[in-house]
């Protein structure tokens, strides 16, 4: 497809959304056009799903029903969204995707990276993020910045452990693809956190290019 995938992961408060702003505001002025977008969500339908997966409930939810939601809200975002804008030649620039399920379900939650992988083969076929954006930084730091936001969603309720597995899975998978993978130190201040981003932007302008 003749547009560029961008994701961006990174555990809680890690500032994904912050900078994603940052990289379209430059795209934009570059004449690319851009399509922000986010996971679980994305699309009213996904939008819907997110809400079932991050509210807080009594009744625990099981981890193969938290999987299934999160690639039943990803199929319809591909399908909707995702795949259209590709398509037009658009920069996707998408706060979480699949990697995160490899983080969260499978760091974090235990599920086995074959699980995964079948449902990433089914919902997904070919389509992979062209570029990752690993925003790296120590769990209390990110818990820090999400609380002083206000109310914790169901996610956000976790205890440090799984944050922890959550963030070595990353960097794992982070080792495995240095190729798709660039991995920001996200614990200085923003102007810092922002400059490191720039050094990525005539690789993204090349690959746009190509
Ligand atoms: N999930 C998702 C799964 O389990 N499996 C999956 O497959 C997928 C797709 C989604 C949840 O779903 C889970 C993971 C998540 O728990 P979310 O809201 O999308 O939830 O994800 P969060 O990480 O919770 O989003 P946050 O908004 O908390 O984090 P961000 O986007 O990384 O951080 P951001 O930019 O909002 O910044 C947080 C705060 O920190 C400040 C910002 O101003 C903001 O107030 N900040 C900084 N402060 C100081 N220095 C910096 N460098 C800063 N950068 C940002």
């Amino acid at each position: 497809m003749p547009g560029l995938f961008i994701t961006l992961e990174g555990p809680e408060g890690a500032g994904k959304t912050t900078n994603r702003t940052f990289i379209a505001d430059y795209l934009q002025q570059q004449g690319v056009e851009v399509v922000l977008t986010r996971e679980p969500g994305g699309t009213p339908l996904a939008e819907q799903v997110r809400e079932l997966l991050l509210a807080p409930s009594n009744e625990v939810m099981a981890v193969d029903t938290e999987l299934l939601l999160m690639f039943a809200a990803r199929a319809q975002h591909i399908a909707e969204k995702i795949k259209p804008a590709l398509q037009r030649g658009a920069v996707v620039l998408c706060d979480r995707f699949t990697d995160a399920t490899y983080a969260y379900q499978g760091g974090g939650r235990g599920l086995s990276q074959q699980r995964i992988q079948i449902l990433e083969q089914f919902v997904q076929g070919d389509l992979r993020p062209d570029l990752t954006l690993l925003f790296d930084l120590p769990i209390e730091e990110g818990l820090k910045r999400a609380a002083a936001r206000g109310r914790l969603d169901r996610f956000e309720q976790e205890h440090q452990a799984f944050f922890q597995r959550v963030r070595e899975a990353y960097l794992v998978r982070a080792k495995q693809e240095p190729e798709r993978f660039s991995v920001i130190d996200a614990a200085p201040i923003l102007s810092e956190v922002q400059e490191q981003i720039k050094c990525l932007f005539p690789r993204i302008m090349e690959r746009l290019s190509v």
